[in-house]
């Protein structure tokens, strides 16, 4: 009998062009990237991984700045039946820590500036095999060739085969924090990203001749998966931005078709007086994602542009769960409708199905919704209802013509430039400064980031109390400068409501015009 093998992989193969000289990346200084090229490359790359005694199901940890090389080593770790393992540039070495400590993977690539601590908690965490991958452009130094990941693969035998995986396989790990903390690892499986991927590909009607703008990171979900595999799966030429900027971005769009970004991409694109009609004659989809889009932003970029904006709505968890659709109509203040074969509902406290126009908790069934978390099993209890439906944490509702629109969250979560900050995670360290008693994490809004991230300390009864300043240098060497405060308040005490529980409701509106007039 004739098992098709459900790795990824194999489905990206399948559609790659059959003229192996179309272009699949071409980076920002230059460098063009065939699909025949991607080919070979990512077939040492997993041939280093074999060699390395990685068996199926292992992790391979990374944490790279952004490149071809970057892609081609997760593409590696599919063809290898590998769990990749993507970590955000910015993590600092305790954030790192933890991930290791939890995933266990057996390689870690990173990047070179970190080597000092890395190779330590390599040591701690029974890590392996580390190797480093340097950024675009960025030279390896003579000390790193030894461990260099590129010049190492290229010695390795290409792995030609692509290892059979079953739907239900792991793919990768992404960890997302936790209103606890604690980071969890979300489980993706091989189908879960080829349903998704397989959906957005049809449902945003990639075509042949389109150019992807890919100014994402690669790290999470809708630079890696939504960008990356949409573009894949049509063969399409991808130029690679390590990082947004807006003149960049505003030079490179008369020669892409598709864009996709955050709302903070759209605001920076709309702060250009040079951006206009003409720059954007070529592309003909521009979709957001990973948070709102103000309404002004949509309204402001249809008149400078002539473009709606399609937004769409999804999760690490879940990957795009809906989406305003290509032809018909794209509503402004809303996600558009649940993409095909994924279920969404919204429920009412009890746990009953809201009427439509009423808003309730939003939760989502589907072949694209993760298994469950890494070695969390309560947590999987928690986070699914009885019959199978996944928590969101958003409020939202859904209208009598099946839009959906997120009103809020549930989860105490803080999404500031498409990152995600769960307020605990930094209250806990804020918590261990001298002369700090308690804290409170909020999310304030920010013309550029939507919402940024402050804190309210309570400074402690006899200690000095801390600076603003000494607040944020502590955190900074703790934490992904993203989720540092940008702003600290120190206070003699909390709001609270009868049950003692903070109300950072009150906090939000006291702080409100911190970043705004
Ligand atoms: C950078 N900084 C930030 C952020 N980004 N602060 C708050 N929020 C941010 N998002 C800080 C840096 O730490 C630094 O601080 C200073 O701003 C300048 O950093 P720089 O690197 O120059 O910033 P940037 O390159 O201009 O970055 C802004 C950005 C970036 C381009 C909007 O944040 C970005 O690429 N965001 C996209 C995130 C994303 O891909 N999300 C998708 C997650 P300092 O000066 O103090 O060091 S997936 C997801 O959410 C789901 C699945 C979905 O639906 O898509
Ligand atoms: P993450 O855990 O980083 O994948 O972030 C997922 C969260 O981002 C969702 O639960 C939503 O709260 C938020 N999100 C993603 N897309 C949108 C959107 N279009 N509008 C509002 N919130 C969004």
């Amino acid at each position: 009998m004739h098992i098709m093998n459900a790795n990824l992989y194999t489905l990206f193969q399948s559609r790659f062009p059959a003229d192996d000289a179309a272009i699949a990346i071409e980076t920002a200084g230059g460098r063009l990237y065939s699909y025949a090229e991607l080919q070979r490359i990512t077939a040492h790359y997993a041939g280093l991984i074999r060699a390395l005694g990685v068996e199926a199901g292992d992790r391979v940890a990374v944490q790279v700045e952004k490149s071809a090389e970057a892609l081609f080593l997760y593409l590696a770790c599919l063809k290898a039946g590998a769990i990749y393992l993507p970590l955000n540039s910015a993590y600092q070495e305790g954030e790192i820590d933890y991930f290791l400590g939890d995933a266990e993977p057996k390689v870690f690539v990173h990047q070179p500036r970190s080597e000092a601590w890395v190779i330590p908690v390599c040591e701690r965490r029974g890590v392996r095999h580390r190797f480093v991958l340097p950024a675009e452009g960025e030279q390896v130094k003579p000390e790193h060739l030894r461990a260099s990941w590129h010049e190492n693969a290229l010695k390795a035998a290409p792995m030609l085969e692509v290892v059979p995986r079953a739907d239900d396989d792991l793919a990768a790990i992404l960890y997302t924090s936790g209103t606890t903390g604690r980071s969890k690892g979300a489980m993706i499986t091989h189908r879960n990203l080829s349903s998704n991927a397989v959906t957005l590909h049809q449902f945003w009607g990639f075509q042949p001749g389109d150019v992807l703008l890919h100014a994402l990171p690669l790290f999470h979900v809708h630079g890696l998966f939504v960008a990356c595999h949409t573009a894949l799966l049509n063969g399409s030429r991808m130029i690679f931005h390590a990082k947004f900027d807006a003149r960049s971005a505003i030079d490179a769009l008369p020669r892409a078709t598709v864009f996709m970004g955050v709302p903070t991409m759209y605001v920076r694109l709309l702060a250009e007086p040079g951006f206009n009609r003409d720059v954007c004659r070529n592309v003909r989809l521009f979709v957001s994602g990973s948070a709102p889009l103000l309404a002004e932003t949509f309204a402001e970029f249809l008149s400078r542009t002539g473009h709606t904006i399609l937004e769409r709505y999804g999760m690490t968890e879940t990957g795009m769960i809906t989406s305003n659709p290509l032809n018909g109509m794209r509503r402004g203040g809303t996600v558009g409708l649940p993409l095909p074969g994924v279920s969404v509902r919204v429920m009412n406290d009890d746990g009953g199905p809201c009427a439509p126009d009423e808003i309730g908790h939003l939760q989502v069934a589907g072949p694209n919704v993760l298994p469950g978390y890494w070695r969390l099993p309560e947590k999987n209890k928690e986070e699914f209802t009885t019959d199978g439906f996944f928590k969101t944490g958003d409020v939202g509702k859904i209208d009598a013509d099946g839009y959906v629109s997120i009103v809020g969250r549930s989860k105490d979560l803080v999404i500031s430039g498409g990152y995600n900050v769960y307020p605990k995670e930094i209250e806990l360290l804020i918590d261990e400064l001298p002369g700090v008693a308690e804290s409170a994490v909020i999310g304030l809004p920010h013309p550029d980031f939507g919402e940024a991230v402050a804190a309210v300390v309570v400074r402690s009864g006899a200690g000095v109390a801390p600076a603003e300043a000494d607040v944020i240098a502590a955190l900074k060497s703790k934490l992904a400068a993203f989720k540092v405060p940008k702003r600290v308040f120190v206070v003699d005490d909390l709001p609270r409501n009868a049950m003692g529980k903070v109300q950072k409701n009150e906090l939000r509106k006291q702080y409100a015009s911190t970043f705004v007039v």
